[in-house]
């Protein structure tokens, strides 16, 4: 184990639970039961009223309440930090300096809310140097690491080939060689530390007219990534992200859902497309993109966050609640068609921005997508089938209003309660003054690793 790897480690003024590495600043179980003791009383009395309600309307809360406590979503290791834009980047103050404090600062979410047990990596920004103590690490904190997401948008410092033009798409061989090799190391690294999926979001594109050939860029993509899909271990998935625009304007070379569908065909059964919310233009109906690739068994994952504009990284759920309910309503109607295969899909969030603290983001997040997800439990299926098949477009919608409607956040505290977590994550990790602990063990201006 390098220090660099773990950091310099320091005083634990919380001060709890100790790694044999480093001194995580954690909450012990005692502690989260401080911290729910208050509410518990008032939760009780709300869940009490919630599930009678729904019991009224043949709904089983216990279930829903099971469904909730099991859900995972992982964490984007580069989302730890404050995001920056092109303007400027204000930094929270105690940022994961390390891929070891990136991991304890997940073991922290994963306490408050027991829904986020597994990160996704960024390679080069996360790659492991020791391997055997990160491996304890997780152990340590009950977190896997789900997903590695190669980086063939920006230049390596001692790279030979530049990406200015592209990586798999270029048109030297090379440079595409570089960019398929990148790929297979992030798939060794991910080997290493248990990861089952390989993630390939291409800024490859062109920003003016006549610049690339625009058949030949796809071509050339598709034949890399069947280099690097070669190389998949077989019980792995590779995930095909698209995004219509940025970092190139005129033309991206997997622009949209049919793209990666299509590349994911020709690769084969372990290639699946990657939603990610922030990768459409405004207005797209997302849910209904999300329900074709569920029903064509491609439907590998999401990178979950909020945009109004194009890929702005915010919380998602923040804005667009409805659209988000929409998206779990697709889902969750497909996972309960018995003509439909059951489908292994990824939940991980993808977002970072400049304005909130980091860790609260993400456990807003977290609760956003819960929130989405406990409504879409509630919808009355049959109903909902019995309006639509009737043409009673009203009635239709009222069935998804009356879910969309009811107020789920008793259900989601109490799930967040049965996995061992603190009934509101965010005041608790406010009123445990962990940010403050952060700083105190790493510094005002310690610096993470990312966008
Ligand atoms: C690109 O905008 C993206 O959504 C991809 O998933 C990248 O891996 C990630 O953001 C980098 O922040
Ligand atoms: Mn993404």
């Amino acid at each position: 184990m390098s220090s660099e790897e773990f950091g310099a480690g320091g005083r634990n003024t919380f001060g709890l639970l100790s790694s044999p590495y480093s001194h995580p600043v954690m909450l012990s179980e005692e502690q989260l039961r401080d911290l729910n003791y208050p509410l518990l009383a008032e939760h009780g009395r709300q869940l009490d009223f919630l599930a009678s309600t729904l019991h009224q309307r043949g709904l089983d809360v216990h279930a829903v309440v099971l469904r909730l406590a099991e859900f995972q979503v992982a964490i984007p290791s580069w989302a730890l930090g404050t995001g920056g834009t092109r303007f400027g980047r204000f930094p929270a103050g105690g940022e994961p300096r390390t891929l070891a404090e990136k991991i304890q600062d997940v073991g922290l979410l994963n306490q408050l809310n027991g829904s986020s047990n597994s990160i996704s990596l960024h390679i080069p920004w996360d790659i492991p140097t020791d391997v055997a103590g990160l491996q304890q690490l997780l152990r340590e904190q009950g977190l896997t690491i789900d997903s590695v997401n190669s980086n063939t948008f920006q230049d390596q410092r001692d790279q030979p080939h530049s990406y200015k033009f592209g990586s798999l798409s270029a048109t030297d061989p090379a440079i595409r060689a570089q960019a398929v090799q990148h790929n297979l190391d992030c798939i060794g690294y991910g080997q290493q530390l248990g990861a089952r999926v390989h993630t390939v979001w291409l800024a490859d594109g062109s920003n003016f007219p006549g610049q690339s050939h625009l058949r030949r860029a796809y071509l050339r993509t598709q034949e890399s990534l069947a280099t690097i899909y070669e190389a998949l271990p077989s019980d792995w998935t590779m995930l095909v992200e698209y995004k219509p625009y940025e970092p190139n304007f005129y033309s991206m070379v997997i622009p949209d859902w049919g793209t990666s569908y299509t590349l994911c065909q020709s690769l084969g059964k372990q290639a699946q497309v990657l939603v990610d919310l922030g990768h459409h233009l405004p207005n797209t109906n997302i849910e209904q993109i999300v329900g074709r690739l569920r029903q064509l068994g491609r439907l590998g994952g999401f990178h979950f966050n909020g945009s109004g504009y194009g890929d702005d990284d915010l919380t998602t759920g923040s804005a667009k609640p409805f659209q988000l309910f929409l998206i779990f309503n697709e889902l969750v109607d497909a996972s309960q068609d018995a003509s439909l295969p059951a489908a292994q899909v990824a939940y991980m969030i993808d977002a970072s921005h400049n304005t909130k603290d980091p860790l609260e983001d993400l456990l807003q997040s977290v609760d956003n997508i819960l929130v989405a997800y406990a409504k879409a439990l509630l919808v009355d299926r049959a109903a909902l089938h019995e309006a639509q098949e009737a043409n009673d477009v009203v009635r239709a919608e009222e069935v998804l209003r009356d879910a969309f409607l009811t107020d789920v956040r008793p259900l989601v505290a109490e799930g967040y309660r049965q996995a061992g977590g603190a009934l509101r994550p965010v005041q608790a990790l406010r009123t445990a003054g962990i940010r403050q602990q952060l700083i105190e063990q790493r510094g005002k201006c310690s610096l993470s690793t990312g966008l």
